[in-house]
């Protein structure tokens, strides 16, 4: 009994292990039915999403407020919305695709940064057969730079020929680019690559929201449309798509970061993603001899891709920042004189490819007489083809000045956007811009000033918290926040930093409020000072002008002038700024002239020509003082009013000169005394009141004469100051050495040929304002 039960015991454990081990079997095996019936599923599901996203896309360009979809989707389980979603959230949220099938629907980015992502991004793209298939939202227009076939050998090194007939504009896309990244798009316009859009959940649904209401949608058209040159009509028809963005009265998007590529970029390229180029050795001469043209690296200029791919340098939370869906238009003005080919050429393209198209109106190129032939009919052919691109022609030399007025003046759009004729714009540039005029429309907002170097045409990064600002006499430059100021006024990298000038190149403003404004003083010539015109008259007249860190340009900053001024350099900018300075400055013009511009105040040397004009606009528009400018806009400047003042001390008579009766004499030093007191002057002049210490030359004696800043034989040199020791009283305007000196016989004043380390020759002022 005992051994039986032990034996059923055993086959028991076998009959318990053959029991769990059916149980296990039935279980995987209603697994694999289920699996396999998913298939199935998804697979149904799949093709009535695609069925429904080809009906999204045939009707999306039909989608506006006046024209709604003609068509209706095809059925599905899932219950209809009034509004239809964009293809991908459509098929997302329906169909809750999974991160593969999701990648299918996205557009590609450019990646600039580093060009060994963009490859492993391609190695993942070929690894990843879900992406076996051209991406259906975003076809791809290449736009081509090049002449002839693929197997061109300039294709291969990217030469770009300087001959404008060789030049096809447009090329369908056959490949995908390689250089690129995917994310996921919601707003982009067709032919675009575009970075950082809607990544941003609450961009995501402040854009649903949008189209649910419905309110207003812009069509989004490639700027390139219809330009083909290319022989091929294909061509020019693949390049007629377009995509529509909704946008919002009073709503907001992230900003746009296009890039319109002429994919494939090369990598290789030369100067691609704004790497520095190298000459060849052999090609050295060359270079040289190419250099003058334009005064910077023309040589490589010509190698490098006319729409090449520079560093998205922005802060990094500029690709996230919000911009308001109503802004206005733009004009872009670019002035140019005899400007390089290439480098035109890619400001231009830079323009085309890195702007939002419904807010760029037109590109106006003023051509400002250029004696150059290719700047001719091969530029008005070759920009033919981009029906935004106009081009003035000036039939004399106007100047930069009266140049940019001329384009203002045929400007369409709401916003004059100024750019130099040798820059590239980086990605989403325009909108902060643009963003900052909607939001007050005296403001006038400059791009972060990059560099793109002379030598190498690398795109190099430039500090953060840099603000134009001038030193005597007039001079601009670059001068970074201190660290207390940021930290006083809770700055970040990216808000927009006052400057008390612009750089003068790079800017927007509002069309209208530049016409209030008075334009520029048109008596401004050729070059130089219209800067400081422009910001001064800004900010005393209710303005204000900023530096946008979220909008970054490019620039090839040269040393020399590579064209050929009317008149001499020096002078056209020196009277320019002294008209900057009779108008705008007041007293403190002064400083302007003292220092080293006294020369300008000879009349018969210098003509100003006419400023009633000006003068009149400054008391229409009521504008503020140059001290209320200095006071507010710009207190580090050091601008004291007078060199020096107080009394004049003697140091070997140990006494003070006075004033009694029109004669001079020596008194104990006594502040109290107003006739002990006067002024040293920026025009170097010793003056009490009205009247100034003249030297009377052949009498070796001086004597009082009312001041007139024109006058030189009223000047006086004193080298002491703040710093140094006391000094003699030089004559200036004599061929001999005359000091003023106590005569220690008489102790009268007398004129002398000057000594050193005489102490009756030395002379002391109480107070000195200068270092
Ligand atoms: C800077 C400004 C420039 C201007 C200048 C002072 C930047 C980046 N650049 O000098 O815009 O404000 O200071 O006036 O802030 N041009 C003409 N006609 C002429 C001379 C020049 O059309 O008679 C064009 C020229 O081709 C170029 C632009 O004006 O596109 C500015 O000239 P620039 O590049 O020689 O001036 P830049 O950058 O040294
Ligand atoms: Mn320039």
């Amino acid at each position: 009994m005992l051994k039986c039960f032990r034996k059923l015991r055993g086959s028991g454990r076998v009959l318990l292990f053959v029991f769990v081990a059916s149980i296990i079997w039935v279980i995987v095996d209603i697994a694999v039915i289920r699996v396999s019936l998913g298939d199935v599923n998804n697979k149904l599901t799949k093709q009535r999403a695609f069925q429904k996203m080809k009906w999204a896309i045939e009707n999306r360009q039909n989608m506006t407020k006046s024209n709604p979809p003609k068509t209706n989707p095809p059925k599905t389980n899932t219950p209809e919305t009034n509004t239809p979603k964009t293809i991908e959230d459509a098929y997302e949220e329906e169909y809750m695709m999974t991160d593969r099938e999701v990648s299918r629907f996205r557009v590609h980015r450019i990646k600039n940064k580093d060009n060994k992502d963009n490859v492993q991004d391609k190695k993942n793209l070929q690894e990843n057969p879900g992406d076996d298939q051209p991406p259906p939202v975003a076809s791809k227009v290449a736009v081509d730079l090049f002449i002839g076939d693929d197997d061109d050998p300039r294709l291969k090194n990217n030469l770009v020929k300087k001959h404008p007939k060789d030049v096809a504009i447009m090329k369908p896309v056959k490949n995908p680019p390689e250089d690129v990244e995917i994310i996921k798009p919601v707003k982009a316009p067709e032919n675009t690559h575009v970075k950082g859009v809607a990544e941003h959940q609450a961009v995501k649904e402040e854009l649903s929201m949008k189209e649910e209401k419905h309110i207003e949608k812009i069509q989004l058209q490639d700027t390139n449309q219809n330009t083909s040159m290319n022989e091929d009509k294909g061509a020019g028809e693949k390049v007629k798509k377009s995509e529509t963005v909704q946008l919002n009265k009073g709503g907001v998007h992230q900003v746009l970061s296009l890039d319109v590529t002429a994919a494939p970029r090369d990598p290789n390229a030369v100067g691609q993603s704004g790497q520095p180029a190298t000459v060849p050795s052999e090609e050295a001469a060359l270079a040289e001899q190419m250099w003058d043209e334009g005064q910077f690296n023309v040589y490589l200029s010509e190698k490098i891709p006319l729409d090449r791919g520079i560093p998205d340098t922005r802060p990094e939370i500029c690709a996230h920042s919000m911009v308001h869906d109503e802004l206005p238009s733009t004009s872009v003005i670019f002035c140019f004189v005899d400007e390089v080919w290439s480098t035109l050429l890619r400001s231009v393209h830079s323009v085309l490819n890195r702007s939002p198209p419904h807010l760029l109106k037109e590109i106006i190129l003023v051509d400002d007489f250029s004696q150059k032939d290719y700047l001719k009919d091969d530029l008005d052919k070759y920009m033919a083809n981009f029906p935004k691109v106009q081009i003035i022609r000036l039939k004399e030399r106007q100047g930069l000045i009266r140049a940019r007025m001329v384009g203002a003046a045929a400007a369409k759009g709401d916003v004059l956007t100024f750019l130099d004729s040798h820059i590239e714009c980086n990605v989403g540039w325009l909108e902060p811009l643009l963003e900052r005029i909607y939001l007050d429309r005296m403001a006038v907002p400059c791009p972060v000033i990059e560099v793109i170097s002379d030598q190498d045409m690398s795109y190099k990064l430039v500090d953060n918290f840099q603000r134009g600002i001038f030193n005597w006499p007039l001079v601009f430059a670059w001068n970074a926040l201190s660290n207390d100021y940021v930290k006083k006024n809770n700055m970040t990298i990216a808000d927009p930093i006052r400057c008390p000038v612009m750089a003068g190149g790079l800017f927007s403003i509002d069309k209208k409020y530049f016409y209030e404004l008075g334009a520029y003083d048109p008596g401004l010539e050729v070059w130089g000072g219209e800067n400081m015109e422009i910001s001064f008259k800004i900010w005393m007249c209710g303005g204000k002008i900023e530096i946008i860190p979220c909008s970054r340009v490019g620039h090839i900053f040269r040393k020399h002038n590579p064209y050929t001024f009317p008149n001499d350099r020096r002078k056209t900018v020196e009277r320019n700024l002294a008209r900057v300075a009779e108008v705008w400055m007041d007293e403190y013009k002064d400083l302007f002239y003292g220092h080293g511009q006294l020369h300008l105040l000879d009349q018969k040397m210098m003509d100003l020509g006419n400023l009633t004009e000006q003068i009149k606009l400054r008391n229409r528009l009521e504008c503020k003082s140059f001290k209320w400018y200095l006071d507010n806009v710009y207190p580090e400047l050091d601008a004291p009013l007078l060199k020096a003042e107080g009394l004049i001390f003697n140091r070997g008579f140990r006494k003070c000169l006075s004033v009694q009766n029109q004669s001079f004499s020596f008194e104990p030093c006594d502040l109290a005394q107003p006739n002990q007191h006067f002024n040293y002057t920026w025009m170097m002049q010793i003056r009490q009141q009205d009247m100034c210490v003249a030297p009377l030359i052949a009498q070796t004696t001086i004597h009082l004469k009312p001041c007139d800043p024109t006058l030189s034989v009223l000047r006086w040199l004193h080298k002491s100051s703040k710093l140094k020791q006391p000094d003699q009283l030089t004559v200036e305007n004599t061929s001999k050495l005359v000091c003023l000196e106590v005569n220690q016989q008489n102790k009268r004043l007398r004129l002398a040929r000057c000594t050193k380390d005489n102490l009756f020759q030395q002379w002391e002022f109480t107070n000195y304002y200068i270092e």
